[in-house]
Order: C-alpha cells, then structure tokens, then sequence
C-alpha cells in the first residue's frame, strides 16, 4: 500500500471479522439508506477509515448509586424486569422501533454534560455531570409509566424532585410554565441525522410543564434506575418522570429547563395536535382518535407478546393531583 493511500485509521484483521463490528456497520449503512451494503463492505470501503469512529467510542457505562428509599411514593405493583424496561423504549432520537434505542445508543457518551436552568429565574444555573448525582439527596421511587400507545411498566426510578432545583433557581413571580430541551447532537444520534430514522420529528425534542405541575412533589428528575445510573436507551444522564402523564412528556437525556410566561412548543403537540396534547394526563375516558386509552398492556413478566391487560386508571392512579385540574374540562384540555 503506498503512502498515498494509507487509511487514516488502522484496524487489525480480527477487528474485520469482530461480529459486533461487521454488525455495527451493516447498520449504519442501513440507517444511510445503502442497499446491498455488502458490497461497500469490501476492499476500498474499509480504507476509509470513516465507519470506524463511530465504532471506536468506547460503551456506555453504568455505575450503581447511593439513595433512600422512600416508600410513601412509591407503588406496591410488581415492578417490570429491568431486562424489559431496557430493551422495549421509545427514543426516536435512537430510532423509531422499540429494540432500536438499546442497540442505537449503546456508544452515546453522557459525561460531560450540561444541564442548564434558566429564563425567568433570578439565579439561573449550570450542573455539570457530577452534580446531577451530588447536588441533591438522591431517593428510589417505584412509579408506573403510561405510554399513550396503551402499555405500561412500573420502574424504581432513583432521583430528586425537580421543584428542588427550580426552587434553587428561584423563579420570579411572571414564571408560569416549564420548557425542557433533549440534547441535540446528530453526530451521535442517528434519528436527528435522519428523519427517516427521526420519525420526522423536529429535533430537539421538546417538552414542558406548568409551573405547578413541575412543583408537585410527585414530578422526578431521574438519574438512575434499577440502583444504577440511566442506560442511555432510557434517557442518560437525566430524564424528566411525569407520573400521572402519557410517557411522551417524560423526556430524556435533558440538557436545558427554562422558566417561561407562555405555554412552551412540545413535540408530540406539533406533530400531531389532535392526537397529543400539552396537558397529556393519563385519562381512560378520553380516547385517542385511534383507539382506545380505558386500558393497557402491563408489561411485567414473561415476554412482552405475553398481554396482560388491566384497566388504565384516571391520572394513572395519581389522583393526588386531581386538583391541579379542578376548573379544566380534561376532554379539552387533553
Ligand atoms: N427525547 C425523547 N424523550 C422521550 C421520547 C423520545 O422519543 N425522545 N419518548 C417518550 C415516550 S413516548 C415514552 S413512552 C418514554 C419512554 O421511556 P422509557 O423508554 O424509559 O420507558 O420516553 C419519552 N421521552
Ligand atoms: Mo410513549
């Protein structure tokens, strides 16, 4: 090989054959709309030294946290097998199939980080990685998660409430609503590279609350599920649980919060207005245009072909929050 053309990356020859890679790659030209990718497989494609950035990045590692336990919040269902609550995700940023997230953002690298709070607040603030673990004491809460599109698991969540830290911002008096942003980095995830992939989604991913219902005590930053820090398919480094709300309003992997006087953009919305609303509370008498919200498919054992209906509950069993609603007509305001 002349110097002229040495690839700018070396690999050995059992890094060609390595599964995993031979995998990797396959996927990627996939995901970039090659078909009959094995023919770019030969020769001169693996010169290019370009497939293998990506596959260098070392995986994500979870580490296991210290936390209380506190039982008051917590339900008593049975709890779904981590082993579900990994691999069956939606995080279109990764991929619009379930087991695509697991797969797609194995390498996605969440330290450094960057969670910035600020807007109508009089100290806005920056936690960096190391301080989503330590700024607060970190507590296991066991909660149901409604998906809109009729499943639900129960996972021990481990974090802080997010009333904690907006407090510690110190909003001023004209802040009414909380607008949350998902990272946005196409070079690590492929679903913002693509809308193909994206689901079509404008990214960044957005979300909000309002300012009461950020402050209810039941509303978790999480950082850590199962007694370890979040895998990067459920939202690494830190993700948003709603409890009482359809699972679309707990975004993941966040890296801005920011208090505002008007009711912030939020993805789902967007897309699709008469089918999600901001509000989004976990309602069984109010149907989503295409089917039914009066029950839903409890993911516990067994494998997730495996049904085991139950009815769906008003605010998903959190009718503590009931008052937050008192004068809204929820048909309109879903
Ligand atoms: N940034 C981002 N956040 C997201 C999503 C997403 O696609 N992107 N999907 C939402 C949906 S629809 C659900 S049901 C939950 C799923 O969370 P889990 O995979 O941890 O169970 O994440 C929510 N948060
Ligand atoms: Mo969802």
């Amino acid at each position: 090989m002349s110097k002229r053309f040495k690839p700018s990356v070396v690999f050995k020859d059992n890094q060609v054959t390595d599964e995993a890679v031979y995998h990797d790659r396959r996927r990627l030209l996939k995901s970039m709309g090659f078909v009959g990718a094995s023919a770019l497989l030969s020769g001169n494609a693996y010169g290019q030294g370009w497939f293998w950035e990506r596959e260098e990045k070392p995986l994500a590692q979870q580490r296991p946290l210290e936390f209380t336990n506190n039982s008051s919040f917590s339900t008593n269902d049975t709890l779904t097998p981590e082993s579900k609550a990994t691999t069956y995700n939606n995080f279109y940023e990764f991929g619009m199939g379930k087991d695509d997230p697991v797969e797609e953002a194995k390498h996605f690298q969440t330290d450094p980080w960057q969670l910035r709070i600020d807007g109508l607040v009089n100290k806005p603030l920056t936690l960096g990685y190391d301080d989503l673990f330590n700024q607060f004491q970190l507590e296991e809460r066991a909660y149901r998660l409604r998906c809109v599109e009729a499943w639900s698991m129960v996972i021990p969540w481990i974090g802080f409430e997010l009333g904690q830290l907006i407090r510690q911002a110190d909003p001023l008096s004209s802040a009414k609503y909380v607008a949350f942003e998902t990272l946005y980095d196409p070079d690590q995830m492929p679903g913002q590279k693509n809308r193909f992939i994206g689901g079509g989604i404008d990214y960044p991913y957005v979300e909000g609350l309002r300012l009461d219902e950020a402050m209810h005590p039941l509303t978790l930053l999480s950082v850590g599920m199962y007694g370890k820090t979040l895998p990067p398919q459920n939202g690494a480094p830190i993700r948003l649980v709603v409890p009482w709300k359809y699972g679309f309003k707990s975004i993941k992997s966040i890296v801005r919060i920011r208090l505002t006087d008007k009711q912030p953009p939020t993805t789902w919305n967007i897309l699709a207005p008469n089918e999600y609303g901001f509000y989004a509370n976990v309602n069984p008498s109010v149907a989503h245009p295409r089917w039914s919200q009066a029950s839903e498919r409890r993911i516990t054992t067994g494998g997730v072909l495996n049904r085991n209906r139950i009815p769906t509950q008003p605010f998903n069993g959190y009718t503590e929050v009931a008052s937050l609603y008192s004068n809204m007509d929820l048909t309109r305001f879903y």
